[in-house]
């Protein structure tokens, strides 16, 4: 089913013509609202009439994590304070989250980018759809609600954390469909069989994203639950869930590029690749007014396909993601960086920056555990107090990236060290295929 079919099926040139207008007007938009963006541009030798098409793109400077952090939290806002109606945010490597700032005409965009990618799942306003993403600061649960709304479908706003009750009101509502992390969903589909009640469901489709997944999963989903599962893409920085979603026939996932303005570039040298490449995914905002970001680098590894679908869409198809050019990691749906688990050890007394992640998947839920040196003379206490030190890492850690995590001590130099250096990640998960 095609929500928008003006849009989502233009020809290459019709789309390129707009991609090119909606650019410059982005540019002179960001150029004269945001003295951030002024300087780079002038630092690069360049004037808004510099850019007059897609064409010029790879002349603009990149925007990443690194200026948004430098500019936290409004400083690349492009619309008056009283125009902004909404923020978001997610982490950020240590300390600051990123954080995205929205005007009611972005999130007006959000919500029908959000019903296309509902629509391209068989979505109608006759569903009834669970939300089962975070309700909050995370874009997920008010993204995909807004877009379901939009949609004329029915919602109910589950948010996270209570699957008896999420299953109770999917038997007792006849909920068609849900939106959630494909870990949830079938951690769900566990507890749906685990009861017996597999059967009384009348669940059609799972939109599912916010982390990586792979096919297996996803076979896995549609034959437990009897369902079509669909995988959906977004980033806070863009806008939240929704910037592209595949379709039936499973070939990647249509970015909606008359809202955001895709490239593919080499992570090393940071040079634009050519069409069917692999790199890293740089998007640009063509439309957003609150906090359009030019030339995102993502960090997500993929690569884009051209040609036109079999679903009749023209969008170009992002294919499956292979990884991350950082150490993000998403664990139970929350994006989590070394950096900051670092940051929240140094501030444990006893403990050292020497620190092992271990991330798993066991029965579909993510598990973490911190396994951390500690300092000689705490080996040589009491019971009691390595206790005591374990929980001050364990609450230090759950503020800092939102998740309880097992915390093992290791005695002084017991984690292995590669080349003089530690290595701080082992993913047990291989969500990447
Ligand atoms: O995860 C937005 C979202 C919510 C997308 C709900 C889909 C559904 P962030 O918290 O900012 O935003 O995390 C963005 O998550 O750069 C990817 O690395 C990863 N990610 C999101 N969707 C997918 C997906 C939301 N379908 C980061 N497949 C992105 C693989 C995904 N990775």
């Amino acid at each position: 089913m095609i929500w928008n079919e003006a849009k989502e099926c233009m020809s290459r040139d019709e789309l390129e013509a707009l991609q090119s207008a909606r650019l410059v007007k982005q540019v002179n938009r960001v150029y004269h609202n945001v003295e951030y963006y002024r300087k780079k541009m002038q630092a690069a030798g360049l004037e808004p009439g510099d850019i007059k098409g897609i064409e010029d793109l790879d002349k603009l400077p990149f925007t990443t994590y690194a200026d948004l952090r430098d500019t936290y939290p409004f400083g690349l806002a492009a619309a008056p304070r009283s125009e902004l109606v909404r923020v978001h945010a997610s982490s950020g490597t240590t300390g600051k989250p990123k954080i995205a700032v929205y005007t009611r005409r972005d999130i007006d965009i959000w919500a029908e980018c959000v019903a296309r990618c509902l629509s391209m799942a068989g979505i109608t306003k006759d569903d009834i759809i669970q939300v089962g993403y975070g309700y909050g600061l995370f874009t997920g649960g008010l993204g995909a609600h807004y877009g379901a709304e939009y949609l004329g479908a029915l919602v109910l706003p589950m948010s996270t954390g209570n699957t008896q009750k999420l299953i109770d009101m999917m038997i007792d509502c006849d909920v068609t469909s849900i939106a959630c992390t494909p870990s949830y969903l079938l951690h769900v589909a566990e507890d749906l069989e685990k009861a017996g009640l597999v059967d009384k469901i009348k669940l059609k489709s799972a939109i599912c994203g916010a982390e990586p997944w792979t096919d297996e999963m996803r076979d896995q989903m549609e034959s437990r639950l009897h369902i079509k599962a669909y995988d959906i893409y977004g980033l806070t920085e863009m806008m939240g869930p929704g910037v592209a979603c595949d379709c039936e026939y499973h070939k990647g996932l249509h970015i909606w590029e008359d809202h955001f303005l895709p490239e593919i570039i080499d992570p090393a040298t940071q040079k634009q690749l050519p069409k069917g490449s692999d790199g890293e995914l740089v998007i640009t905002n063509l439309t957003k007014e609150g906090m359009p970001l030019i030339r995102y680098r993502t960090k997500d590894l993929t690569s884009i396909e051209y040609d036109k679908c079999e679903c009749g869409r023209t969008m170009a198809r992002i294919q499956r993601f292979r990884g991350r050019s950082d150490d993000m990691l998403i664990i139970r749906g929350v994006n989590v960086f070394p950096s900051q688990v670092e940051a929240a050890l140094l501030t444990v007394e006893g403990t050292t920056p020497h620190y092992m992640l271990v991330v798993d998947r066991v029965d579909n839920t993510d598990t973490l555990e911190v396994q951390v040196e500690v300092a000689e003379n705490v080996f040589t206490d009491e019971i009691k107090s390595l206790e005591k030190l374990s929980k001050a890492v364990h609450d230090k850690l759950k503020m800092a990236i939102g998740l309880n995590a097992k915390v093992k001590l290791v005695e002084p130099n017991g984690l292995e060290h590669f080349d003089g250096k530690s290595k701080h990640v082992t993913d047990k998960r291989k969500l990447y295929q």
